[in-house]
C-alpha cells in the first residue's frame, strides 16, 4: 500500500486503525502538524471531510501534498438522549474534558432510564487524486450502569456491543476491531483502496 495520512490526534484512533489496516499510518504530527485540527461540523460527515481537507490541503507541505488523507468521525448516539452526545461525543462534558468526565456524565443522564440502547457510528473520509468518498461503520450496544474493564478508550468501559456480555474495554484490541464502528468503517476504506491498487 502507498503511503496515507490519517488526520487524527488520537492515538487510540491510530493503533485501531493501523491494526485494521495493517498498515503503519503517517500522522499530523509526523508532518510537523502541531495544532489541533479544526471540526466545527454539525455532523460526523461534516467533521470527517473537515478534518482530512485540512490536512490534505495543508499549505507549505508540498512534499505531502496530494498524499491519500483520510480522517474519522465518531460518535456514540444513545437512544434515550434522542441521539446525544453524537457528533459532539469529544466533548459531552465540556471543551476540555477527560473520557471520564464524559462517561460519568453520560452514566448520570440515564440513572433511572430502562431504554439502554446505544450505538457507536464512525464516518471516514477519503481524499484521493482531490476525489472525496465517505465510509460508515456501525455497531448497536447498550450503556451498562457501571464501569467495566481497562481497555480501549472514550465510553468503551460503559459500552456493550449486542451479542457480547463484555464491555468494549473488556475485549482485546483484535475483538473490538473485529466489530466495531471504527473495525466496519475501515474494512470499507480498505476494500475501496484495494480496488485502486493501494
Ligand atoms: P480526532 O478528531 O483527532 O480524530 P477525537 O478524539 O477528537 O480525535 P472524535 O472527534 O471522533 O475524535 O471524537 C469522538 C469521541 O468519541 C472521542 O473523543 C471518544 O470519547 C469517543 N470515541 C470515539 N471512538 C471511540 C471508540 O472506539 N470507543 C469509545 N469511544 C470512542
Amino acid at each position: 500500500m502507498k503511503r496515507l495520512i490519517f488526520a487524527t490526534n488520537n492515538r487510540h484512533k491510530l493503533s485501531e486503525a493501523e491494526a485494521i489496516l495493517g498498515v503503519g499510518l503517517v500522522t499530523p504530527t509526523d508532518l510537523g502538524i502541531v495544532e489541533d485540527i479544526p471540526e466545527t461540523a454539525e455532523t460526523l460527515e461534516g467533521n470527517a471531510l473537515q478534518k482530512a481537507r485540512y490536512v490534505y490541503d495543508i499549505r507549505g507541505l508540498t512534499a505531502h501534498s496530494g498524499v491519500p488523507t483520510f480522517a474519522d468521525d465518531t460518535g456514540l448516539e444513545v437512544a434515550a438522549l434522542g441521539g446525544a452526545p453524537g457528533v459532539y461525543s469529544a466533548r459531552y462534558a465540556g471543551v476540555g474534558c477527560s473520557y471520564d468526565d464524559n462517561c460519568r456524565l453520560l452514566l448520570r443522564n440515564l440513572e433511572g432510564v430502562a431504554d439502554r440502547r446505544a450505538r457507536f457510528r464512525t464516518v471516514v473520509a477519503l481524499i484521493l487524486d482531490g476525489n472525496e468518498y465517505l465510509f460508515e461503520g456501525t455497531v448497536e450496544g447498550k450503556i451498562i450502569g457501571e464501569y467495566r474493564g481497562e481497555g480501549g478508550f472514550g465510553y468503551d468501559p460503559i459500552f456493550v456491543p449486542d451479542g457480547f456480555r463484555e464491555t468494549f474495554a473488556q475485549m482485546s484490541a483484535e475483538q473490538k476491531n473485529a466489530i466495531s464502528h471504527r473495525g466496519r468503517a475501515m474494512a470499507n476504506l480498505a476494500e475501496f483502496l484495494k480496488t485502486k491498487n493501494l
